[in-house]
């Protein structure tokens, strides 16, 4: 059987060590139903297919277990917990009573999940005799953005093209979706939005609500609801109206009538996700009202069911003297307590756009009364597409990690965006999606553990960026010890190597139009604030943004701790340097070299580690199946030749500027 890597961590395959396998056979003789959902059904299903991978056998599922010992029982409702530990709606317990092991969840979705949790024990080969784990999602809302379009395309896709065939929907329903919300459920996802934030209005007609309600047949047994993106003049546009003023009556009643169609087709619907006033799209202030007018006559056209509206942060203007960074902020700080209680405002990790790396976005700091939902960029769009190598699990960690004291000490993001430190009423993750059609999923075969992290750690944002890497290793590609920390050595380093010869010190956006090549020199585009030269400001004197009171002031938007971490360009740490600095070339850093040298010791280190990556990844050559090894092997010497690049276009370009040589450990002999 060639390995396509369609199967993703749910591989399954049969466990070798006999041994091992038997012990495992022994608490797995039977699988109690104990009713008759289809979410427990598919839970029961999924646990049927696992074992018979991992054993090599198929075990039966039954009713209930009766008297009988030695199975998996599957335990809706108030059965029985092995401990005091609360569990909330989807949580689940694993437990061994009574010679069973007991799967608990106060709902069907929460067994399932825990079936997936189970089965994840055996996948990496943790003991079951004495297994006892409880586990509850941190947040309630665990959604996947697709930015997918009608036409099939995805924006910032690079895995081919959509997954979802709307020529065929809603009669035919591909195999794949199944397969899609597996993988989805196995790591707790629960909602997906299916087109892009760059809606079509199409979206919101006849034709096609059916389609997406034939998705959501497919994708219910799962735990995973649809939602929408909205195009916002909708009701001009497929409405026939005249405006689409959020506080006109008859567009509040379009809207109103909307979601009574939607949910007679698909009653558990999830709601609406909107991009407005934003690049272009157009939004409530087109009629002289704001964000929260906009959200909140969507939130009231929800208000019969159970759906909620996630309103999008990501907003600037095309202002050349503006400070992109400061716009977010300055269009939303002030509505914070202004939002209906179905409205989550769902806000980018940074106050840019997705770069390797960013500060957190001012806004998790400033929004107390409104619940803030995170975004995350699964799909890499400025991390290399789909050949180069970046484990993203330390980019979400740092973010969620980060201590924004918008309520004192240890009021770190992750703490707002899962409500523990304002008691938000709704909490939301997002993640914007790397798949694709490629029978892969995610084109580059590393790139599903992004997926993986990502999901991962929307359930629980205290997992380790390592333990994260560890499980999905074993689970994707080798348990064998070494190998395993080879793999996970290699992708914990993968992002910081990519950051040294890509964006280092703090460097941001020096990318041409589609966002791959490198264009640092790039000084003209339909949009100023499109610009490479806007973001690093390079010139005779150094490099770096001033985000400082002599420059745009955007840190005056952080908490004074935060403020007192960054605005000393003596004391701030050298990754977010050139943030808030405009540094000169000849400045010593704490490195104790000069800004230009340390720059250039970061290209050059960074471009030779893929060199190490290379090599690393050499080692497990007899682990891995040999199709993801070529495959992944063939894709470093791609990012290897394209780090080169990134190293020598920058250098080159900033050596203008900067008027010095190449330090000597890097320049090339005559
Ligand atoms: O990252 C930028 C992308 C756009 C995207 C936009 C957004 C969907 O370049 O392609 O549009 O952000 O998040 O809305």
């Amino acid at each position: 059987d060639r390995e396509d890597g369609y199967r993703l961590w749910l591989k399954y395959d049969l466990i070798k060590d006999a041994g091992q396998r038997d012990a495992y056979a022994r608490s797995a003789q039977f699988i109690a139903l104990n009713g008759n959902n289809s979410v427990l059904k598919a839970a029961a299903d999924e646990l049927q297919i696992g074992l018979q991978g991992l054993l090599g056998k198929s075990i039966p599922v039954i009713a209930n277990a009766g008297s009988r010992t030695g199975g998996i029982v599957l335990a809706v409702g108030n059965g029985p917990t092995a401990s005091n530990q609360e569990l909330n709606a989807e949580g689940y317990q694993i437990s061994s009573q009574s010679n069973n092991i007991v799967i608990n969840g106060k709902t069907e979705s929460g067994v399932l999940y825990g079936a997936f949790g189970l089965l994840r024990q055996l996948q990496t080969r943790q003991p079951l005799s004495t297994i006892s784990l409880t586990s509850n999602p941190k947040v309630r809302y665990r959604m996947l953005n697709h930015w997918d379009n009608t036409n099939g395309t995805i924006e910032r896709g690079y895995a081919g093209g959509t997954l979802w065939k709307w020529f065929e929907l809603p009669e035919r329903l591909d195999p794949r979706y199944r397969d899609y919300a597996r993988a989805n459920a196995s790591l707790g996802i629960n909602g997906t939005v299916v087109n892009n934030v760059n809606a079509s209005a199409r979206f919101l007609t006849g034709e096609y609500i059916q389609k997406v309600a034939a998705l959501a047949t497919v994708f219910r047994p799962y735990g995973i609801r649809v939602y929408l993106s909205v195009y916002f003049p909708a009701p001009k546009t497929i409405g026939g109206l005249k405006t689409a003023d959020p506080l006109d009556p008859e567009v509040r009643k379009w809207w109103a009538d909307k979601a009574k169609e939607i949910y007679a087709l698909i009653p558990d619907f999830g709601g609406f996700l909107v991009k407005a006033n934003s690049e272009g799209e157009p939004g409530p202030q087109d009629y002289g009202r704001n964000h929260a007018d906009g959200a909140n006559m969507l939130a009231e056209a929800l208000k019969p069911y159970d759906g909620i509206v996630l309103w999008r942060a990501f907003v600037y203007k095309a202002d050349p003297k503006a400070d992109r960074f400061k716009a977010a902020y300055e269009e939303f700080g002030d509505l914070d307590g202004k939002f209906d209680k179905k409205v989550i405002v769902q806000v980018k990790n940074g106050p840019i756009d997705f770069q390797p790396r960013e500060p957190f976005s001012p806004l998790f700091g400033k929004m107390p009364k409104t619940p803030l939902a995170m975004e995350f960029q699964i799909t890499q769009e400025y991390l290399g597409f789909a050949t180069h190598m970046v484990y993203e699990a330390p980019i979400f960690k740092e973010c969620l990690e980060t201590d924004t004291y918008a309520k004192g000490k240890n009021s770190t993001v992750a703490r707002v965006v899962d409500g523990s430190l304002h008691g938000y009423a709704i909490t939301a993750m997002a993640g914007v999606a790397n798949t694709g059609s490629d029978r892969n999923w995610t084109g580059h075969p590393m790139a599903q553990a992004n997926w993986y992290a990502y999901g991962r750690l929307a359930w629980d944002n205290t997992l380790s960026a390592e333990a994260i890497a560890n499980e999905w290793i074993k689970m994707t590609l080798t348990n064998e010890p070494q190998a395993v920390k080879h793999i996970a050595d290699l992708m914990l380093r993968s992002r910081e190597i990519y950051v040294n010869y890509n964006t280092p010190l703090g460097l941001s956006r020096p990318w041409s139009g589609v966002h791959f090549a490198p264009e640092p020199w790039q000084n003209k585009s339909s949009r100023p604030d499109w610009t490479a030269i806007y973001y690093h400001r390079a010139d005779s004197v150094g490099l770096g943004f001033d985000r400082t009171s002599t420059g745009s002031n955007a840190l005056a938007q952080y908490s004074p701790e935060v403020q007192q971490r960054w605005n000393n360009v003596e004391t701030c740490p050298l990754p977010y340097l050139l943030w808030f600095h405009h540094v000169p070339w000849t400045k010593k850093l704490t490195t104790g070299r000069t800004l230009w040298d340390e720059l250039c010791t970061r290209f050059y280190t960074g471009a030779d580690s893929v060199g190490w990556m290379q090599k690393q990844w050499a080692q497990v050559k007899n682990n891995i199946d040999p199709e993801t090894y070529a495959d992944v092997a063939a894709r470093l010497e791609t990012q290897h030749k394209e780090a080169i690049w990134w190293r020598d276009a920058w250098v080159l370009y900033l050596q203008e500027y900067a008027r010095q040589p190449i330090p000597a450990p890097y320049k090339k002999p005559e």
